[in-house]
């Protein structure tokens, strides 16, 4: 038996002003995994350079900072085995012109011409950025040291 692996999810402020929020929501819930976590909410460029810390440098790494806090985002954690993994393969890969339909990127996102990609989510990667990141957005769930 497998634990059950939490992972953030971010709707980007794209995702927000489209008003898709809940329709990522329901996809979500719909395939079975859990919330367990959820608030609104305009990060500073702290919280973002944190966030995107393994990007520093490249060159959409300005651009994304100051899309990313460009309005609210939803900020949701998950939950369930697998869910890194699931959550990923829900949202599609990166660029949205070319996610697979089916996917939220493949079918609700789209290229806008604009400096960054704008593709409606964030997932994490890995179960070392998922702990990571938890911490860095809701601090109240980071495992108590012991
Ligand atoms: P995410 O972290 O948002 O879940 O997306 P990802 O793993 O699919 O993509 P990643 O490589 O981690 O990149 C983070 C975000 O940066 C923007 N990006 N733009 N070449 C580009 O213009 C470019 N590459 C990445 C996207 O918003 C991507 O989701
Ligand atoms: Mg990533």
């Amino acid at each position: 038996m497998t634990a059950a692996e939490r992972t953030l999810v971010l709707v980007k402020p794209d995702g927000v002003r489209r008003g898709l929020v809940g329709e990522v929501l329901r996809r979500i819930e719909a395939k079975g995994y859990t919330l367990v976590a959820l608030d609104l909410r305009t990060a500073d460029d702290d919280l973002l350079g944190a966030h995107y810390a393994e990007h520093e440098g490249k060159p959409f790494y300005a651009p994304l900072v100051e899309f990313m806090g460009s309005g609210p985002v939803a900020a949701v954690v998950v939950e369930g085995h697998r869910a890194i993994e699931g959550f990923r393969s829900l949202a599609g890969t990166t660029d949205p012109t070319t996610a697979a339909p089916g996917t939220i990127r493949g079918d609700l996102g789209r290229d806008w011409g604009l400096a960054v990609t704008q593709n409606l989510v964030h997932g994490s990667d890995s179960t070392e950025s998922a702990a990571r990141e938890i911490g860095l957005w809701f601090p109240e769930l980071a495992p108590a040291a012991s």
